[in-house]
């Protein structure tokens, strides 16, 4: 089979702090895109809020304190310089920011920016994690279901840079739908930014657990969509509160092809083959002829777990 080569990358950006401006933040994106560039690659995969610090951990009255982390306009006065390098530079990006629309609608948000430096897909994070309410007894908030909407564009993939590219942000990638939906579009690569605190606000779990579950979902989702992953974190210490890294570059075969050594700013890259993609997409997860749908109802019917269809009246083995 005729290899079809992609040059992939990863940025991960250790800290942003609170009091770090937006330039300080778009300067080192650039830095990193010229690096991935350098590097050989087509598109390059920024984090999630990838401009401003992970402000869903503190809780702020509506306003400027909060709104100062939203862009109204992208690209804007700030962020314009990354577009124009992209273009100068012949290479794609993704990139996660807090979206605050015309309309007043609140997302965090991740675009796809083609190599001329033109947005060719949005999409607006659907599985937000955390809580709505003030814990004042937690060691931080994750307030991202105060300050976001649910995404109201669905998971798509887009036909850009001669592969069909679908995105998706964090918690998403705990969610074995997400990935199914983009695999069912033929997404060959899937671009992933997060930011995810190293202690689990909501339960005392296994410190270890915490880097073995982010890898877990990332290659499973690789493998049983037969799509390259490229996953990029905020990470380290940002004003005080740790953030995981463990940025990679998965392969259909769901191994790690690259994986960031570092909680800074780092580039990782893979010359990704699509064709790998392809062959398990024909071989082992070839949809049109193995998936029974007429069996997966209760994904649509269900959004908690039920009752055992088994302790039905008619469910019984006969
Ligand atoms: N940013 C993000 O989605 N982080 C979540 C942490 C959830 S803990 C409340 C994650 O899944 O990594």
């Amino acid at each position: 089979m005729i290899r079809r080569p992609f040059g992939l990358a990863v940025a991960q950006m250790g800290p942003v702090h609170r009091a770090d401006s937006r330039a300080s933040a778009v300067a080192r994106l650039l830095a990193l895109m010229t690096e991935a560039a350098s590097r050989g690659a087509r598109l390059v995969v920024f984090p999630e809020l990838a401009l401003t610090t992970f402000f869903p951990r503190y809780w702020l009255e509506d306003g400027e304190a909060l709104d100062h982390f939203y862009e109204r306009e992208m690209p804007g006065p700030e962020t314009r310089v990354l577009f124009e390098r992209a273009r100068d530079l012949g290479i794609g990006f993704t990139l996660g920011f807090a979206e605050l629309t015309p309309r007043g609608e609140r997302f965090n948000t991740q675009i796809l920016v083609d190599a001329q430096g033109r947005i060719v897909g949005r999409y607006r994070k659907i599985h937000l994690p955390g809580h709505a309410d003030h814990k004042p007894t937690a060691p931080f908030q994750h307030l991202e279901k105060r300050y976001f909407q649910v995404g109201n564009e669905g998971f798509r993939a887009w036909s850009a840079m001669d592969a069909r590219i679908g995105m998706c942000i964090c918690n998403d990638r705990r969610w074995p739908e997400t990935f199914r939906v983009l695999g069912l579009q033929s997404a060959e690569i899937v671009t992933l930014g997060f930011s995810t605190p190293s202690v689990n606000i909501h339960w005392s779990e296994p410190p270890h657990l915490r880097m073995f579950h982010h890898l877990l979902t990332l290659q499973s989702g690789a493998y049983q969509n037969a799509l390259w992953v490229a996953a990029a974190a905020k990470a380290g210490l940002e004003d005080g509160f740790h953030m995981i890294g463990g940025s990679v570059i998965v392969s259909p075969s769901g191994e790690i092809m690259a994986q960031s050594q570092s909680e800074d700013d780092e580039v990782i890259f893979v010359n990704a083959d699509l064709a790998v993609g392809d062959r398990f997409r024909q071989n082992v997860f070839n949809f049109a002829a193995h998936r029974r749908p007429e069996h997966y109802g209760l994904i649509l019917e269900r959004t908690g777990a039920g009752a055992p269809l088994g302790d039905a009246p008619s469910g019984g083995a006969s």
